[in-house]
């Protein structure tokens, strides 16, 4: 520990099911290809809970938490071309180097160029930049934005147009991009297609959204906290469906309800149980579902290959299957025209220091989205 630091609040994760605490910490500057980036906002996604519960096979501790963040550059590492000091960025926990095997392929948004490291919580190099008393810290998901300042990669960075209010677009770096990109790149819905989401969230709640720019016909939201309803009702879901309602499993129904299943389903839980749901609300010979969910170590989905068999298609979906550097910023260009209601999924804001009431109020099911200010 030798660099040079600066001194930065941070909520640190000591431990699994703790309460974050807010610290003082060393944050060591940027080294070659990395960027100082200064969080104004960040929004807290049910990932950063599922971590903190333990259940994540990548989770490391102490750690300093938060994925879906905003923010400004306020200094860059040797090498660093394509962000500079004052640029607003969003951190993203899925790079997008362009060069690797991934990134050329054409077929997915998935990175390998600092993928390994990132999930051990260090940076590339294989070390962290955060300390506190001496001893180190590891970052999460690459972004760590539960920090005032916190170091990413330059190709960790999408820059986005400084119009944006950063504690808006700041849901973009995960849960709005991942339910609407779900929907838009993964499935891609085709205008007429019936669509089933199953969990009303903030991913749910995209994966509405883009299924109305992609001109579903018919939207069936499903959750067990009606609560969720009246939003997903004004971001244009046809149905909604408590599955506590019914006797018969929630698949039967749908199938029943669409004529022999819809065209595709989204799972945005993390349940297993739903996964298998979701897939069996399929139609035979076409229907698809695509797992958006993150479920903890050790669990497995399973249904009959039957199912498979038959001409229905299960797949997952990461960060929406969206290339962030790319993308992200035109994502930011539709906030800026009207077309992504972020301000809809905000229902709590609060300073750093109250952050443990963003988990309590998600854990609760009161709250769509928490952003943290600083
Ligand atoms: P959230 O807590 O805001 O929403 C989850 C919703 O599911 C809640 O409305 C809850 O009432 C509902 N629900 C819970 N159990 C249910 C059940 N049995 N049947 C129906 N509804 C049920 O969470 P979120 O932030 O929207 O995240 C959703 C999931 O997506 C999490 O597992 C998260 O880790 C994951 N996620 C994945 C990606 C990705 O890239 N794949 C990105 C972001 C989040
Ligand atoms: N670390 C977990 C898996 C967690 C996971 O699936 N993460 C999603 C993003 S969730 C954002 O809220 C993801 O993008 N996964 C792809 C990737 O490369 O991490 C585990 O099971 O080990
Ligand atoms: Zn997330």
């Amino acid at each position: 520990m030798t660099d040079k630091f600066i001194k930065s609040k941070a909520a640190v994760a000591w431990g699994p099911n703790q309460p974050l605490k807010i610290e003082e910490v060393d944050v060591m500057l940027p080294r070659k290809g990395e960027v100082l980036v200064k969080v104004l906002a960040s929004g807290v996604c049910h990932t950063d809970a599922f971590t903190l519960s333990g259940e994540d096979p990548e989770g490391v501790f102490p750690a300093i938490m938060g994925h879906e963040g905003g923010g400004i550059v306020e200094q860059v590492g040797e090498g660093v071309t394509s962000v500079q000091v004052g640029d607003h960025v969003i951190p993203l926990y899925t790079a997008e180097c362009g060069v690797c095997k991934f990134c050329t392929s054409g077929k997915t948004n998935l990175c390998s160029a600092v993928r390994e490291t990132q999930g051990k919580g260090l940076m590339p190099d294989g070390t962290t930049r955060f300390y506190k008393d001496g001893e180190p810290i590891y970052h999460y998901m690459g972004c760590s934005t539960f920090s005032e300042y916190t170091v990413l990669p330059e190709i960790s960075l999408a820059k986005v147009n400084k119009e944006a209010p950063l504690e808006e677009v700041c849901l973009l770096g995960c849960g709005v991009t991942t339910g609407m990109g779900a929907v838009m790149n993964t499935a891609k819905v085709e205008k007429g297609s019936t669509v089933a989401i199953f969990g009303l969230g903030g991913i749910g709640l995209a994966a509405i959204i883009g299924s109305v720019m992609a001109g579903a016909s018919r939207i069936i939201g499903i959750d067990i906290n009606e609560s969720k309803f009246e939003l997903a009702k004004k971001l244009g879901a046809t149905d909604l469906i408590n599955p506590k309602d019914y006797d018969h499993p929630i698949q039967d129904i749908i199938v029943e309800l669409t004529d022999g299943g819809v065209d595709y389903s989204f799972e945005c839980i993390g349940n297993v149980d739903v996964m298998r749901s979701a897939l069996e609300c399929c139609h035979k010979g076409w229907g698809e579902s695509v797992i958006i969910g993150v479920a903890g170590a050790g669990q497995e989905i399973s249904t009959r290959p039957f199912q498979l068999v038959t001409g229905r298609v299960w797949k997952g979906s990461a960060f929406g299957g969206v290339k962030g550097r790319t993308e992200l910023p035109g994502y930011v260009e539709r906030y800026l025209a009207g077309e992504i209601p972020l301000q809809d999924f905000i229902t709590h804001t609060m300073p750093l220091e109250s952050i443990n009431e963003a988990f309590d109020l998600m854990h609760s099911g009161e709250s769509i989205r928490s952003v943290i200010h600083f």
